[in-house]
């Protein structure tokens, strides 16, 4: 780090710069964050992006006092460098460092967090409101992605601004890409008000008006501009349709107005996000409203990174890559597939021999695997936006029509889906298969991401067929036997590289709500100690188990593959032969699998003793590595044998305490 940005480590200093100064420090700005990611990764591109927005909002604007509300908020890594963090910069989405997301507890700047999409306009929404309450003059600005947009929420704030404040100043983020290029009506919307000849010509008009006022009289002739000439040059001008027959993207054809203007809110643009004089009046500007305003600014997610600009969907958020070429480091020889293309590819094979699946994704194509679908069967694909909801409700309805639909979604992101898998899928009890990647850690997204709640907000859920796999042969075979299910579905599978192990050419029907047993008793007169490793975790009771035995133990290991149904009769028969009983999960301890395990036992009257491994009743927070934060958690066979040997009272002191973090 050299030059500038050395000396800018508080907001106030990006004010008393030049205008070349602060494009100096934009270019350092993107220096830094190039070679930093290159090796923690990140969110490259939509950074990039953001460069001279985030100047010019720190240049005009004054956090904390002012709000600046994020959405997804993968895009602060800037507004980070600016607010006191760039010393720690370099340690981002590493053990102990900065997060890549906006948290409240690491900075007053941070004045909300979030890393789910769409949460922004409601959030800043709450603030003005609570600001007009209270009678204080804080400034509340949004910031917000074309893709975020075609998210509902988004809606239900937009629809809630006009009525609720005067003071609200929203910016659109336009790149034209959410991870993958964003689709749907909203995207042409947003592409048609750009390309419209009107709104080009106003928005260069009005450019060159901010730019000729000197700078003093700025705030007072653009109120004024504006209540004359302006807002009524903005209000006429719709996106005229030439026929009146239904458009090819399903908009009617009968002439559309602003859509923001139509909401109540003033809208402005569009504006180049990337000239910084032209941003910074701008936003002086729009303090100066009396009315909630938007202002969509275009910019170049990757700006400043060539490979980053070819490749935008790669470095929306990549691992670490070679800084001269933007090469991702290959992976070593004989890495198993992720979890992720291993559900792609299988889905595709299922497809070609039953015509009624079909795959749905929300906005992660790449992330959930689906793009193999995408790219063999286009026509039994649907990409449906950052819509988890919709996506939910769509499967549902078609379900009712005899597919059977598979919905990909991290567990995460299917939490905001909840009432419609009750609703919409459970209730009516529709033959929708879901698989929740994600399931367990995303180390170094940290607890926006990891998904460890879905065995608690499923097995409540009456209908609901839930699986865990403990390798990709077995998910295949979960896929498979879903397919011939009548009832929802679930699959959770966790992020990255599965087992390695080989995957038949022919995938088996498992019968439902049957665990496996994968090593019995042997019966030897040793202490009897019974491991149930859940999915993911079985790995590790089979090794606790080898441990054990080479300590003494009679070891038995099954794999549960059903959360629910449980399998009650090998759960109880083996509860009741061991010792005792060990539960494996990757997933909070409070109401998963262990839970169901610990129920059970009290219904059948199992009394031996059940030591649940799992994670806490706690967020947990990012690393470098899902081992790092295993091993701090005690998730980790070592604990395993410990815990054991607790039971038997051999050597409680050893056993791993949970580290509760404040
Ligand atoms: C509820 C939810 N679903 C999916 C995601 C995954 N996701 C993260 S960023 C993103 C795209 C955001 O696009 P946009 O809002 O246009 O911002 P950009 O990255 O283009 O700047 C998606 C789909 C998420 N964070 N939250």
């Amino acid at each position: 780090m050299s030059g500038i940005l050395e000396k800018v480590d508080q907001p106030k200093y990006v004010k008393q710069l030049t205008l070349d100064q602060l494009r100096q420090l934009g270019e350092e700005i993107r220096y830094e964050l190039i070679t930093v990611l290159s090796k923690n990764g990140g969110h490259l591109g939509p950074n990039l992006g953001v460069v001279e927005l985030t100047l010019a909002l720190h240049r005009v604007f004054e956090t904390p006092k002012d709000k600046f509300v994020w959405d997804v908020s993968h895009q602060v890594y800037v507004h980070k460098l600016l607010t006191g963090r760039k010393d720690r910069f370099n340690t981002i989405r590493t053990t102990d460092g900065l997060n890549g997301f906006a948290l409240r507890t690491e900075s007053p700047h941070d004045c909300y967090g979030a890393g789910h999409a769409g949460t922004a306009l409601s959030a800043a929404l709450g603030m003005a409101a609570a600001r007009d309450k209270k009678g204080t003059n804080e400034n509340v600005v949004c910031i917000f992605g074309d893709a975020a947009l075609t998210n509902g929420v988004s809606f239900e704030a937009l629809n809630n601004i006009g009525h609720t404040t005067k003071r609200f100043i929203g910016i659109l983020n336009d790149n034209e890409w959410s991870i993958a290029k964003n689709v749907g009506a909203i995207a042409n919307y947003l592409s048609k008000l750009i390309a419209h000849p009107s709104y080009n010509k106003l928005a260069k008009d009005f450019q060159s008006f901010l730019r000729r006022l000197p700078k003093g009289e700025l705030a007072l002739k653009l109120a004024h501009k504006a209540e004359e000439g302006f807002k009524g040059a903005i209000t006429d001008v719709g996106l005229r349709q030439t026929s009146s027959t239904i458009d090819s993207d399903g908009r009617g054809g009968f002439g559309s107005p602003i859509l923001f203007e139509e909401m109540g809110l003033r809208y402005l643009g569009p504006i180049d996000g990337h000239d910084l004089p032209l941003l910074i009046s701008t936003l002086e500007f729009a303090k100066t409203c009396d009315q909630p305003i938007v202002i969509h600014i275009l910019t170049q997610k990757g700006k400043g990174f060539d490979a980053a600009l070819k490749s935008p969907e790669k470095f929306h958020g990549t691992g670490p890559y070679d800084v001269s070429t933007g090469e991702s480091m290959p992976s070593k020889a004989g890495t198993p597939p992720a979890y992720q293309d291993v559900m792609g590819q299988t889905l595709v094979k299922l497809c070609q021999k039953n015509n009624t699946l079909v795959g749905i994704t929300a906005a992660m194509p790449s992330g959930t695997g689906l793009k193999h679908l995408e790219k063999a069967m286009p026509d039994r694909y649907y990409d449906v936006g950052i819509a988890e909801e919709h996506a939910v409700i769509f499967a549902a309805g078609m379900a009712t029509m005899g597919f059977h639909p598979v919905v990909a979604i991290y567990s995460t992101f299917l939490q905001r889906a909840y009432d419609c898998i009750h609703h919409d899928v459970c209730l009516q009890d529709l033959p929708v298969i879901f698989c929740m990647d994600r399931a367990g850690l995303s180390a170094n997204d940290g607890p926006t991401h990891h998904g460890l709640f879905d065995i608690a907000y499923l097995r409540c859920l009456p209908n609901v067929i839930a699986m865990a796999p403990k390798d990709e042969d077995e998910m295949v075979d979960m896929m498979f036997t879903a397919t011939h299910e009548n009832h929802p579905t679930f699959i959770r599978y966790p992020r990255g590289n599965a087992e390695g192990v080989p995957i038949k050419d022919q995938p088996k029907l498992l019968e439902i709500g049957k665990a496996e047993v994968v090593q019995n008793f042997s019966n030897t007169g040793k202490r009897k100690v019974a491991l149930f490793g859940l999915g993911n975790l079985n790995s590790m009771a089979r090794q606790a188990a080898a441990q054990l035995a080479s300590e003494g133990f009679d070891c038995a290991v099954i794999n549960p593959r059903f959360t629910k149904p449980l399998d009650a009769g090998t759960h109880e028969f083996f509860g009741k032969a061991a010792d005792v009983v060990v539960t494996l999960e990757d997933h909070v301890l409070a109401g998963g699998y262990g839970s169901s395990v610990l129920e059970l036992f009290s219904e059948k009257n199992v009394t031996t003793p059940v030591a649940r491994i799992g994670w806490p009743d706690q967020f947990i927070e990012h690393a470098s590595t899902q081992d790092e934060l295993r091993k701090r958690y005690g998730l980790t066979v070592e604990n395993v044998v410990a815990k054991v040997k607790a039971q038997f009272s051999e050597t409680p002191a050893q056993v791993t305490r949970l580290i509760q973090l404040t």
